[in-house]
């Protein structure tokens, strides 16, 4: 029974807006109290997910959690009407209410980790949703993701989908972000790479603590590397070990010093790996990486055979990260597409194409299984386009955030998506 991989975007929120929310993401942090363009976001990642349904591939989204969130504010004392919880939030503890208003669910890949069916203990695809415990923004996503992830993959003889570890900076867990697997095909056992920050010490927070990479695996019932980034990359703004490195199937794409000890992950992929093929790039620094985004691409394996790398327009635009590029379709390895796509929106808060989405792979029962309501056709599409067309807001500047008129206006785009969801 042949195993793809369908990739699972997050449909980017109403209130997509810039508020500098991320200490150690320099997007998020320069582009901080910018303007934002809400509706042309959610549209640009439609059409990503587009250009990925013309190529053959299968291709689900997951919604968007209803934001600002009350029940973050409500569980911090605000009470009353809803109303009354954002505007005393908004008065009282601007901060904590601008984290209330983060559409960073969009970034799909922090919602849980994925291990494959091959992998784990019992046969199921494992879904650990990530608490995202390091930025409070972020926290607030995982009784949503939880929640939402339980609708999609609700059948339990396929998937097993286990709540947030404890919300610790022990446990702090960014989910698939800082997970690679690597495997001779979607369906064969793979080696999972957990890959963790370290706590000695960054000018950054550290995002993956090892014991949630521990408990991941031994959640899912899965063996597990357990990898430390490089300092290096941390400095540079790695916040997240999908900027600096990217694997699918038997290959792995990476900075040549995205890792503290490269040579013990690339033994262990040779030993594990059958066909392993390990493409490290050091024409370019790791400055150079981060801004351009270039291992932030999805690494796809094609319907025909063969593999492309979905990048971000700001790679095509940086000339030596495009050689770079052009240097690994040329030679003889897997990668022989380049697929270039505006997320302009998304990247300006620090996420790119990678980031936007949670892999998942299935075989043809596990596949039956999901809420077909979450699997992308024409039709699906075309309705989620005219929804954003319709209710999402055309830009949004961090100081409206606190308007009611806002609220109203995401709120009945929140309204409206729940009754697409009713009828898609
Ligand atoms: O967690 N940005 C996200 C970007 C996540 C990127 N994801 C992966 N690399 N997989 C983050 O830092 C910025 C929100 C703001 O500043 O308003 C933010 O949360």
């Amino acid at each position: 029974m042949t195993t793809i991989e369908i990739n699972f975007d997050g449909l980017i929120g109403p209130i997509h807006n810039y508020a500098g929310l991320s200490p150690g993401n320099i997007a998020s942090a320069s582009n901080a109290g910018a303007i934002s363009q809400p509706r042309a976001a959610a549209l640009q990642g439609l059409a990503k997910m587009k250009r990925l349904i013309d190529r053959g591939l299968v291709q689900g989204f997951i919604p968007p959690p209803r934001r600002p969130a009350i029940a973050a504010l409500r569980a911090a004392g605000f009470s009353g009407g809803d109303r009354d919880v954002l505007a005393a939030a908004a008065q009282d503890d601007p901060v904590l209410f601008n984290n209330a208003c983060s559409a960073s669910a969009m970034w799909a890949a922090n919602a849980a980790t994925v291990i494959a069916a091959a992998d784990s203990g019992d046969g199921r695809v494992h879904l650990v949703t990530a608490n995202l415990a390091t930025m409070l923004h972020r926290s607030f996503e995982a009784p949503d993701s939880f929640a939402m992830l339980r609708t999609i993959f609700r059948d339990e003889r396929c998937f097993a989908v286990h709540p947030a570890l404890p919300g610790t900076q022990h446990f702090s867990d960014e989910g698939a972000a800082n997970h690679m697997r690597l495997a001779p095909s979607h369906g064969a056992r793979g080696l999972n790479i957990f890959v963790h920050g370290t706590a000695r010490g960054s000018r950054f927070p550290e995002r993956q603590a090892r014991r949630a990479g521990e408990a991941v695996a031994r959640l899912a019932g899965a063996q597990g590397l357990h990898m430390l980034q490089s300092q290096a990359a941390i400095e540079a703004g790695a916040f997240h070990n999908d900027v600096v490195a990217v694997a699918n199937e038997h290959v792995l794409l990476a900075h040549a010093h995205a890792f503290a000890d490269r040579e013990a992950l690339i033994g262990a992929a040779l030993r594990a790996v059958p066909g392993f093929v390990a493409i490290e790039i050091d024409s370019i620094g790791l400055d150079e990486a981060i801004s351009s985004y270039l291992f932030n691409s999805q690494l796809i394996t094609l319907p025909e055979g063969g593999m492309a790398l979905v990048l971000p327009g700001e790679a095509q635009a940086a000339p030596r990260v495009w050689a770079a590029v052009e240097a690994i379709l040329e030679a003889d390895n897997p990668i022989n597409e380049a697929i270039v796509v505006d997320v302009r929106e998304s990247m300006r808060n620090g996420g790119g194409p990678a980031c936007l989405r949670l892999r998942v792979p299935v075989n043809a029962a596990a596949r039956a299984a999901i809420d077909p309501r979450f699997l992308l056709d024409a039709r699906r599409w075309d309705a989620l386009c005219g929804l954003v067309e319709r209710h999402w807001p055309e830009r949004i500047d961090a100081a409206d955030l606190a308007d009611p008129a806002l609220w109203d206006a995401v709120g009945a785009a929140h309204d409206a998506l729940d009754i697409l969801l009713a009828r898609i």
